[in-house]
This record gives structure tokens, sequence and C-alpha cells, in this order.
């Protein structure tokens, strides 16, 4: 018994984790298949760790008949172009981008948050949230149903993988020129990143923001709760891979930092590492390759009545994107597709 599986985007940086990871989970499959542009068909690529190679077919013209799931993560350019398609031949399309996030008949998914959202898929198509989001949400969660989150106040620290592979090459590029004293150029982004930080991910919006910081309020409105107000400030910073966010919570209900800890450690996928002293606390180079929300500083906020402050980093590219799909994945073989 299995699935037939199609990964749509496999050459990316979160394609190849979804490779990765369907691979170390084991995840039941009959069939698997790497899907991708064109110029990418017909070039060999890993499955994982697992010692198999996958031979990579175009987009343009696959089949998705016959197909159980299609984890997509391919932009919302392809996304828009294909997944209709799979979705029509029936086929359980879980995507990546951001392009049906906010449609009202579209479930917007992290598994340790609103599982039960699965039944409300109604097109063959479930949306996986932004990296940002999705952290940060498995943090909320478990102190939501302890104290009742009023507002939240979240910084993030973000990786260059998040912007994809020419932004990881840039990165490295620019620090290699600045260090050997060659010219350097930024291309992927409108400043230097190398030894910097660029408070502006993806479009301005009218009212100052971006569109990252609105995925973050609307994300989180429509996976948690919307009676939480929050406000967002996007970073990029130096890294290669591992997002990192600074929250600060107020809640309606007194809950002590001890509380708190105790609360984080129970809940699923999270990862209490918070001690004060000398790196008692995680950083974005241990996060990588991991499965776990991990938590850090987690401590009152003495400035308002029910305040909390806490460190949340995770790899976003697993749970970030890739891990979260194929939990989805997961969930909807355990709740929708029956196998005979
Ligand atoms: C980023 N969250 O970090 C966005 C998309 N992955 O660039």
């Amino acid at each position: 018994m299995g699935y037939r599986v199609a990964v749509v985007g496999a050459t990316g940086n979160v394609g190849r984790e979804m490779l990765n990871i369907l691979a170390e989970r084991e995840f039941p499959l009959a069939e698997l298949t790497a899907v991708a542009s064109p110029a990418s068909q017909g070039r060999m690529i890993d499955f994982g760790d697992s010692g198999k190679e996958l031979k990579v077919e175009s987009i343009e013209h696959f089949d998705f008949t016959g197909y159980d799931i299609a984890l997509f993560a391919a932009g919302s350019g392809p996304t828009k172009l294909h997944a209709p398609r799979a979705a029509a031949a029936g086929c359980v399309v879980i995507d990546n981008s951001s392009l049906y996030r906010m449609e009202p008949d579209v479930p917007l998914i992290v598994p340790e948050v609103n599982p039960d959202a699965i039944s409300g898929m109604k097109r063959n198509i479930i949306a996986n949230p932004n990296c940002s989001t999705a952290q940060m949400v498995v943090a909320l969660k478990p102190l939501h149903d302890a104290a009742k989150i009023r507002r939240v106040v979240v910084s993030t620290y973000q990786s260059v993988s998040g912007a994809g592979k020419d932004a990881m090459d840039e990165l490295f590029t620019q620090t290699r020129a600045i260090f050997v004293g060659d010219p350097k150029e930024n291309n992927v982004f409108t400043k230097q990143i190398a030894f910097n930080c660029i408070p502006h991910i993806d479009d301005f919006l009218a009212d100052g923001s971006t569109r990252e910081e609105r995925k973050m309020v609307q994300e989180t409105h429509k996976i948690l709760s919307p009676d939480i107000e929050l406000t967002a400030t996007c970073v990029r910073v130096p890294v290669f891979v591992g997002h990192s966010e600074s929250i600060n919570i107020e809640f309606e209900d007194e809950l002590s930092a001890k509380d708190a800890r105790d609360v984080l450690r129970k809940a699923p996928g999270i990862m209490v590492v918070d001690k004060q002293e000398d790196g008692g606390y995680v950083t974005p180079v241990e996060c990588v390759g991991e499965y776990a929300t991990y938590i850090s500083r987690v401590r009152k906020d003495p400035t308002v009545k029910h305040g909390l402050n806490l460190w949340c980093v995770s790899d976003n590219l697993r749970k970030g994107a890739a891990l979260n799909a194929i939990q989805i994945a997961e969930l909807l073989g355990r709740k929708q597709l029956q196998k005979g």
C-alpha cells in the first residue's frame, strides 16, 4: 500500500527538502515522480539519502492522472498554471506558494495547530503557510490554549534560503568578495546582504508594511485565531538556513515564564532549550536539518500586565515549508485518502 506522489519544483530548495524528508520519514510510496521546469527535464536528482535517483520530468505536459498527492514547491506562477489541472485530475495538491492561502475554500494548515481544517478541503487543494508563519503558530498555539493571547509583536531574522538558491549564492559570493577585496554585486537583494540586515522581504504595501509582514498577520488569523492582534517586522539576515523570531506576547490571563516553558515542553513539534547561561539557547545554525521548532529566552515582559518574550528558531526549508507540507500529506493519509 502506498501513494503515488509527484514533487513539483523538485530541483529548488524546498523541492529537494521534500524529497529528503519523504525518504527520511519513509512516507508510504507506490510511486514518486520528480517534476520541474522543462530546463531541468532529464536531470537526475537524489531521492534523499535513499541511495536512489529520480529522473526529472517536465511540468509542461505532465499528466497527474492517477497520482494521489502533488507537493507543489514551484512558486506562484507555475502553480497557477498547473495546480488546477492536477486537482482536476483527482490529485490532492499541497501547495507551498502564497497563491491559495487566503482562499476561503482552501484550508491553510499547520498540523500541530489546526489539523481539523483539512475537512474543509473542497477543491483538492490545501495550502502550506509562509515559513515565518509556520514556526510562529507552532509556538503560539499551546500558549494561546493556556492563557488566551491578545496581542503579538514579532520581529523576524530570516535566512537567505527563503529567497531561493540564487540568494544563497549571493550571500556566499558577496561575503567572499568583501574578504578578498573583489567588487561585490547585489542582484537578488536590493542592498548588500553580507554583514548586513535588510528590513524588506517581498513587496511594500500601501500602509508601509511588506507583503511578508501582511502574510504573518493574515495567515495567523486563518490558522490560529482572528482575534489575535499581531504586528510583524520581517528582516533578511546573512544566515544561509534557519529563520529566527523574537516574539513578544500579551495574554488575557496570567502565565508565568515557568508555566509557559512547561506548556511549550509538552506541545507537539516544539523543543525548549532555555538556560540562562552561555549557550543556553538555540541559534539558526543548530536548527538546520532538524524538524523541531526551538524555543529559548522565555521570560516575562514586565512592561505590560500579562506579557512574555521568547526566541523561536526553526529550519525554514523544513518546518517552514517541506516538512509541514509532508505532515499535511501524512494527515491526509490518515483522514481523507482511503487506500485499499
Ligand atoms: C522568505 N518567507 O523567507 C519568504 C518565502 N520563503 O523569503
